[in-house]
């Protein structure tokens, strides 16, 4: 087995400060979990006269060099109570809202997820050869971006096309329910592990949002699991149920004896409510495990760490794509940005 690659810039290798900076991160979102729960509006004496909000704790400020490996996950599978993919989509909803995340089986037929492989491999190889490839852990972890940009298989993919996946409209309908009928792409890439790439920082998706976050998810990723997703082979870890947390929870404790390896062939595609405690698998076998990740978002979040390019819209761009790149805007507002306002006279 190779070493393990810390690709996450947050993962500090001296324990003990990363422990002081886990417990100071901790005391601060009690206390302002405690603020947070203070019944009524406060005194007017009590009342800030500075504004704060902008220094609110980070969740990722809780969970700094914080692996899933160290809590030794198990796969899903050994827990039957967890979500197994399945096509039912009343069970889908139960488990996203029970668990925060569900697996949506067959998600693409045996053809279709062949052709995401291809695709995958072909861009990575393009990328590769251009001199352009995102490559770290050594070789063992290449990210291919702005899958919308690239066009194919994988631009329609994450357009939700259903020539691209079959059960496309049931995940539209789930993400729909999710996240509301104006959700579109916050980010996208495609991603090839190999043995030795892995032990990223637990994280949410939403990390970037302070904390305390509202009681529904902003964001939604879906990890289109091209390959099998297993203990070996790099299933996401997963710490099921940690989108509940309440405000005061410190985010570590809810991974203890907690974490699991998601469990899924290759075909499925895991929809993972933003909160939900999280990493990057990790594989211990050789060959690659490939995964497309698709991140949308409420109407009203924008992209971040991406935006559309003015390759990313042609005149092939569906509907869906142009909605979900947010091109026609969050308000029915006509180019120019100025709301259509047929009483203003002007
Ligand atoms: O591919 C995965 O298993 C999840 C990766 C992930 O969480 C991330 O890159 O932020």
């Amino acid at each position: 087995m190779g070493a393990r690659c810390a690709y996450n810039a947050q993962v500090a290798d001296d324990p003990e400060k990363a422990a002081l900076r886990r417990e100071v991160a901790s005391l601060r979102h009690q206390l302002s979990a405690c603020k947070a729960h203070t019944a009524g509006l406060p005194r007017d004496d009590a009342i800030a006269t500075r504004i704060d909000y902008a220094q609110y704790p980070l969740s990722d400020e809780q969970l700094v060099s914080i692996t899933a490996r160290q809590y030794d996950p198990k796969p899903s599978s050994s827990r039957p109570e967890l979500p197994v993919p399945t096509s039912n989509a009343a069970q889908l909803e139960a488990d996203f809202v029970r668990w925060g995340y569900c697996v949506v089986g067959d998600a693409a037929s045996a053809e279709q997820s062949q052709a995401h492989r291809d695709a995958l491999r072909a861009l990575a190889a393009g990328e590769r050869a251009r001199g352009e490839a995102d490559v770290r852990c050594g070789g063992a972890l290449q990210t291919v971006y702005d899958l919308p940009a690239q066009g194919g298989v994988l631009c329609d993919l994450v357009a939700l096309a259903p020539s691209a996946a079959q059960h496309a409209p049931l995940l539209d309908a789930l993400l729909t329910k999710i996240l509301g009928p104006h959700f579109h792409l916050a980010t996208s890439h495609g991603a090839i592990l190999r043995r030795g790439a892995g032990a990223q920082q637990l994280h949410q998706d939403q990390s970037m949002v302070p904390l305390p976050h509202p009681p529904y998810p902003l964001f939604c990723n879906a990890l289109w699991c091209h390959t099998d997703f297993d203990a070996l082979t790099g299933g996401t870890y997963v710490v099921p149920g940690s989108h509940r947390a309440n405000a005061d929870q410190p985010l570590p404790l809810l991974a203890e004896d907690n974490v699991v390896v998601l469990t899924a062939p290759a075909g499925s595609c895991v929809l993972l409510d933003s909160r939900t405690l999280h990493a990057l698998g990790e594989r211990l076998v050789s060959g690659a495990r490939l995964v497309t990740r698709a991140l949308y978002a409420k109407g009203i979040m924008r992209a971040f760490g991406w935006a559309p390019s003015p390759d990313t819209v042609n005149d092939s761009s569906t509907p869906t794509l142009r909605r979900l790149l947010g091109v026609d805007g969050y308000f029915p507002y006509p180019a120019g940005g100025r709301k259509k306002n047929n009483d203003s006279g002007d």
